[in-house]
């Protein structure tokens, strides 16, 4: 069985449980307790030298890091259903989508960086949450645009069935939420991510549902 290393609050782990559960994919779950610091222990760190979750492990023993090539890998390999569109254009615009998320907005929230800025930086607690609702409202309300100017009334991102954009958009707005930045006046995202939320794969992938949750 796929072996999956995550943490119930890391939004990359949530993006890949979200995948798991669309796809109807069992795995065995191995917690790595980012708040103490597991990932950068040895037994850890030989999965991911980066030193972060999710990791997965196959069946054949290969070692995959990084939630997005990991979904792909996952869309690949149990295609039915897809997460990705298999037309290029717009399966091109699904990665663009992602990658504003997972390249450009969650990179500046990560534990390590925010740590970085409040110890190392000496960064206040106001400043701190500066930092965050400014790149986290800004990737977001980019977020809201690309949405407004898709064509239609979809459900999801890129269509009526949930997708790769949807796992990204869902865990952010999470996150949003948990450090207080104010992304009320989203319309697009917000109504997205009422849709998703609203089906019993996304909350089954919730932090709050998960095995390692701590309040
Ligand atoms: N781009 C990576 C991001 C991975 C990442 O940043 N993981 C975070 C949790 S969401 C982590 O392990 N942080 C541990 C730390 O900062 O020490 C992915 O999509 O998988």
């Amino acid at each position: 069985m796929l072996k999956f290393h995550g943490y119930f609050r890391s939004s990359s782990s949530y993006r890949c449980r979200i995948a798991f559960n669309l796809k109807g994919i069992e795995y065995e779950f191995r917690p790595v307790h980012l708040k103490s610091g597991v990932q950068k222990g040895d037994a850890f760190r030989q999965l991911n030298p980066q030193m972060l979750v999710p990791a997965l492990e196959t069946d054949e023993g290969a070692t995959l890091i990084q939630s997005l090539a990991i979904i792909e890998w996952l869309d690949e390999t149990y295609p039915d259903p897809p997460v990705m569109s298999r037309d290029p254009l717009t399966r091109a615009q699904e990665r663009g989508f992602a990658q504003v998320i997972a390249c450009e907005i969650h990179p500046l929230q990560n534990l390590r960086v925010l740590n970085y800025l409040t110890g190392d930086l000496g960064a206040s607690e106001d400043q701190k949450n500066a930092w965050l609702a400014r790149w986290l409202g800004d990737g977001l309300a980019a977020c809201e645009e690309l949405l407004q100017q898709q064509a239609g009334d979809t459900r999801f991102c890129f269509g009526d069935t949930p997708g790769l954009a949807d796992i990204c958009l869902v865990p952010q707005v999470f996150s949003s939420e948990r450090f207080d930045v104010d992304i009320s006046g989203l319309s697009r995202v917000r109504e997205i991510y009422e849709n998703c939320t609203a089906l019993p794969e996304f909350e089954r992938a919730h932090p709050g549902n998960q095995p390692d949750f701590e309040a």
